[in-house]
Parts: structure tokens; C-alpha cells; sequence
């Protein structure tokens, strides 16, 4: 089944936003497969955003995902890679609608509480980079009460 990368930044640990980002989750039917609670070493930022090596924000970028402890996490369903990304809301919380995780909790795009993998490959090089081979596999018993 699809999984995707999802880690809550430093802002959404420090404001107390794990629960509810995780009960947004649980809820839309999605099956968490892996979680830790983690300092970021500046090695695995910067492999982890190295697509933005290059951009004006990376230094700013870098500094705040080192900051304070994250929640990475692995979720897995159908389609749960652009299901999560419209959970996520857009870049921009100013812009992302409200329902919508940055739309409902944060107003500056430096602060946007929350990362998910923007495609199925990326997907799978940011599992592996941040879990390894070290997920659970697990099948919930409400799973014929969510998919027919
Ligand atoms: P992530 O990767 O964190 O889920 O964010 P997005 O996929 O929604 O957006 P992105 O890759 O374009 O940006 C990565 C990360 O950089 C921060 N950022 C972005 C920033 O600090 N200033 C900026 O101008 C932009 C565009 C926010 C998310």
C-alpha cells in the first residue's frame, strides 16, 4: 500500500500541535506504519532538503528544522501521498485554505508546522532516508470498515 513521509516541524512540537495532527490523520482513515520523536542532526536536514540547496531561504530553512525536536512519521493508505499534501494545505499557510493544517494553525511560511512528501518517489527516498527498513507492518481490524 502507498505510504508517505510526514514530520511535524519544530513550531508544531513547541505549540502542541502533535495531537491534532495525528487525530487529522487517524481519522481520514490513513494507518500510521512508523514514528519516533527526534532531534534533526544537521547532516539529515540538509540531505533531507538538499532539493533547496541553492534557494535564499536554505540557511533559515536548515537552522529551524535543527531547532527543537520533530515527530517523523510514516502514514500508508490510498493515495496517501496527495491525500495528506491537501490535509497539509498549501506552502504559504497565509494562503492554504482553512480546514487544512497550515490553514488553520499558521500564518508565515517559515513556520509551516508540518512537512509531507510531494510525490510517491520522493516519497520513497525520504522513507528510506529517515526509517530505514524500520516500519511496522500491521493491518487494523477497522480496515474493511474503510476500504470495500
Ligand atoms: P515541505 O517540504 O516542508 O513540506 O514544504 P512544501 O513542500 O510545501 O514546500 P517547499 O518544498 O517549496 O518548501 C520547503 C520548506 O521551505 C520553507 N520555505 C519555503 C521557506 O522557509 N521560505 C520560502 O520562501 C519557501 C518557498 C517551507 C517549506
Amino acid at each position: 500500500m502507498e505510504r508517505t513521509f510526514i514530520m511535524i516541524k519544530p513550531d508544531g512540537v513547541q505549540r502542541g500541535l502533535v495531537g491534532d495532527v495525528i487525530k487529522r490523520f487517524e481519522q481520514k482513515g490513513f494507518t500510521l506504519a512508523g514514528m519516533k520523536f527526534m532531534s534533526v542532526s544537521q547532516e539529515l536536514a540538509e540531505q533531507h532538503y538538499g532539493v533547496h540547496k541553492e534557494r535564499p531561504f536554505f540557511g533559515s530553512l536548515i537552522e529551524f528544522i535543527t531547532s527543537g525536536p520533530v515527530v517523523a512519521m510514516v502514514w500508508q493508505g490510498d493515495g496517501v501521498v496527495a491525500s495528506s499534501r491537501l490535509l497539509i494545505g498549501a506552502t504559504n499557510p497565509l494562503t492554504a485554505d482553512p480546514g487544512t493544517i497550515r490553514g488553520d494553525y499558521g500564518v508565515n511560511v517559515g513556520r509551516n508546522l508540518i512537512h509531507g512528501s510531494d510525490a510517491i518517489e520522493t516519497a520513497q527516498t525520504e522513507i528510506a532516508l529517515w526509517f530505514g527498513d524500520d516500519l511496522v507492518e500491521w493491518m487494523p481490524t477497522v480496515t474493511p470498515w474503510i476500504y470495500e
